[in-house]
């Protein structure tokens, strides 16, 4: 049997795969895991049949037989656990490339959320203005830190690993920024994992979702 993942029915995000069933679609990718996509609507999301498997009403969740789990870095880890190709047989390197999840999911991604959730919600309050550069500040900190981390390397390891997608995929929420691309090391590292045919895979599949929902928007106007 198939996983099952969910996703947005109409992603906020235009086709950009920014949200985070984004991550978990490429991890399948990687491993040759065939899945299902359910879609949800905002309103499906919040309902008692979406919270029994996403308890704060959110994507992506998993379902693999009895098993059901939220949150993208469980689930990559779950998946990366299960399958060859996204961490490594040695045990150091191994929590090495877990470390790195946690690093991409609890120190690099909390302050690029924190922009745009101020962007998208704060951009009428009269001190949205003032907040920008202390919250910049703090994004660019953490992106010189990386930077100087991954320095040449292609990966954060010596070879590809979940990692690398959890960091990549946090990383491609500040392209286009002007702050990932104060890092011409950071902004080479994201375009390698994109480039990643299990990457563009991924990718493409989310876009044909983005695609219907244009689609059926524009039979509706
Ligand atoms: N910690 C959880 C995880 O990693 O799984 C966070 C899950 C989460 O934030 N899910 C978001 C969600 O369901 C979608 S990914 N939000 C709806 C809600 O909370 O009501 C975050 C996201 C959303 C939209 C864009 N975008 O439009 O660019 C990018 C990222």
């Amino acid at each position: 049997m198939k996983p099952i993942i969910t996703a947005f029915r109409e992603s906020p995000d235009g086709g950009q795969g920014l949200a985070r069933d984004m991550q978990v679609r490429w991890a399948l990718e990687e491993v040759g895991q065939p899945y299902d996509v359910r879609l949800v609507t905002f309103a499906e999301m919040k309902g008692a049949t979406h919270r029994a498997l996403q308890p704060f009403g959110q994507i992506p969740s998993y379902e693999d037989g009895d098993l059901t789990l939220f949150e993208s870095g469980a689930i990559v880890l779950q998946i990366a656990e299960h399958h060859a190709g996204l961490l490594p047989e040695d045990p150091a390197a191994r929590a090495r490339a877990i470390m790195w999840m946690f690093a991409a999911l609890s120190t690099i991604e909390p302050p690029i959320v924190e922009r745009d959730a101020a962007i998208l919600v704060e951009s009428d309050r009269p001190w949205f203005e003032a907040r920008q550069p202390c919250l910049e500040e703090r994004i660019r900190n953490r992106l010189t830190d990386l930077s100087r981390a991954l320095g040449e390397a292609e990966w954060l390891g010596l070879t590809f690993s979940a990692g690398d997608l959890m960091m990549i995929g946090v990383l491609r929420r500040s392209s286009g920024s002007g702050l990932l691309e104060e890092h011409p090391n950071l902004v080479a590292y994201v375009a390698r994992g994109e480039a990643r045919p299990a990457f563009r895979r991924a990718f493409d599949d989310q876009y044909a979702v983005f695609l219907a929902s244009a689609r059926r928007a524009k039979e509706i106007s």
